[in-house]
């Protein structure tokens, strides 16, 4: 049968960014290894070639029995391991792991462990810019696009800030963060999970090894199973408490508070939408329990703009607001983006909203509720554009050709006060190269008008 798994060799498996990283890591440490992908032409292929000339590279179909002859895969994030040569190789024992592993060999320095469905860039370069509004030398890393083992080329840091996705926890068995968090669970990615189950199981490994844990009371899916004595702190959108970060009404001004402490008024914040309220105390409560000081937080919250593409205002034409929420990408996005925006509407003000592309086999009918609430008309776009639109309930709705199009269609249902959102509830790939292109289309076409 298979072939004897050689002491210390590994195959690193994708040669995108992480895989690259990974190269390039190991090759420092002398370690032997070789790298696979399935595509033909891997992203990195050129630049592995420049930089490690004899570091052996194979393309195509992943070859069960050269992966078992590996001790360890490394798995980048893209890659799943239900592959079947995967499989067949670790069950002839070869170990499988990914960078984040390989980077928390390497360091000592506190961690502070960002997932969820959605908002976690956000909380993390929020987390982020609090660190070093306290003075700390940080490196913000992982999903948010820079491979956590870049930073190893660097002296190591006083603290880091990482956000990962289900998929990097999957192969993340021995993380022990400082203080770990998810933000939020709802469905995203059911092209690569057989279901919820799977998808939840992957974010909760982010708790592995925590010394404190952050919980968010509005959503029982981010309750670790977790033995008691593991520090527990939590926030909500409801009244504070102790351990518990929320917002106390005092008069017509509210506060974002822990315990008796008011922390900082909502009218300070330059961010929008109870999303972006939940996102701020998260922020506070993962601060907090990594020991960073609450002066220096709040510095960071007053200054925080928010990201581009989340929800990010782009013009204000002919008396209507254009918003650009590229970066939603699932329809828990979609429905917090039309909340968070909806409550700021007055009187008949409505959104009208741009939706659509690759559904990654997720289902469209929560949307339905705050498009019946705050909706005006829908134009759809992309892949899976019209099954959104039979989905989303019983509203004004028309298919567009392009972003150019959608927005033009958009423009001419909106009304003095209205709000045209892009939120796509959906992946850009059939129509662009990622959620920045497809927000850069709309930014074009709004300015374009
Ligand atoms: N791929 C193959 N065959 C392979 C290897 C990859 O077809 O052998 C495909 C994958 O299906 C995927 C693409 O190539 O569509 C990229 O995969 P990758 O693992 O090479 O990706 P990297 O370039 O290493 O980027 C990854 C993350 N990408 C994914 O998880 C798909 C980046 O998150 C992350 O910023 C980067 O590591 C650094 O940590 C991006 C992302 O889309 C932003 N993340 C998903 C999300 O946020 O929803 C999870
Ligand atoms: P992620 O990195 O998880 O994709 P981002 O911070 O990039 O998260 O935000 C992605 C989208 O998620 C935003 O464009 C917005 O529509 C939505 N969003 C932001 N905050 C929240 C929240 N607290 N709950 C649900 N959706 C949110």
């Amino acid at each position: 049968m298979g072939l004897i798994a050689s002491d210390n060799f590994k195959i690193v498996i994708g040669l995108g960014q992480t895989g690259l990283a990974c190269a390039r890591y190991l090759a420092k440490k002398g370690i032997s290894f070789s790298v696979v992908d399935s595509r033909d032409e891997p992203p990195g292929a050129d630049t592995l070639k420049s930089e490690l000339p004899d570091v052996e590279l194979r393309c195509g179909p992943f070859d069960a029995d050269f992966l078992s002859s590996a001790n360890e895969l490394i798995l980048s994030p893209g890659v799943a391991q239900s592959e079947p040569a995967i499989q067949t190789a670790i069950a002839r024992g070869t170990a499988l792991s990914g960078d984040i592993d390989l980077f928390c060999r390497e360091i000592i320095a506190p961690i502070i462990a960002i997932t969820g469905s959605n908002a976690k860039s956000t909380v993390t370069s929020l987390v982020g810019d609090m660190a070093k509004a306290a003075g700390l030398n940080v490196g913000v890393c992982g999903n948010i696009g820079t491979p956590v083992l870049d930073l190893l080329d660097e002296p190591e840091k006083d603290i880091y800030v990482m956000e990962l996705s289900s998929f990097q926890l999957e192969t993340t068995n021995d993380l022990r963060a400082e203080v770990a968090t998810v933000l939020n669970v709802s469905p995203d990615h059911l092209d690569r999970y057989d279901g919820m189950q799977g998808y939840y199981q992957a974010k909760h490994r982010i708790f592995r090894g925590a010394k404190s844990v952050v919980v968010n009371r509005d959503d029982a899916l981010t309750s670790p199973l977790m033995p008691k004595q593991v520090n527990t702190l939590a926030y909500h959108l409801g009244k504070p408490d102790f351990k518990l970060f929320g917002v106390l009404d005092e008069g017509d001004e509210q506060w974002l508070a822990v315990g008796f402490e008011k922390l900082i008024a909502v009218s300070d914040l330059k961010v929008r939408g109870s999303h972006n309220i939940a996102n701020a105390l998260a922020a506070l409560a993962l601060g907090q329990a990594a020991g960073l000081p609450i002066d220096a937080m709040v510095r960071a919250l007053k200054d925080f703009t928010g990201l581009k593409h989340r929800c990010q205002w782009v013009a204000d034409k002919f008396g209507v607001s254009y918003f650009n929420d590229s970066k939603g990408t699932n329809v828990g996005a979609t429905v917090a983006a039309l909340n968070g925006l909806g409550e700021t509407l007055k009187g008949d003000e409505k959104i009208i909203l741009i939706a659509g592309g690759v559904g990654k086999g997720a289902e469209f009918s929560e949307l339905a509720l705050p498009l019946q609430r705050y909706g005006r008309h829908l134009v759809y776009i992309g892949e899976d554009g019209s099954r959104l639109a039979d989905e989303s309930g019983d509203i004004d709705k028309k298919m567009a050709s392009s972003m150019q199009d959608a927005v033009s269609q958009a423009t001419k249902h909106a009304a003095p006060g209205d709000i045209v959102l892009l939120s796509p509830a959906c992946a850009s790939f059939d129509m662009f190269s990622g959620f920045p292109a497809r927000g850069d289309a709309f930014i074009e076409a709004v300015e374009s008008l």
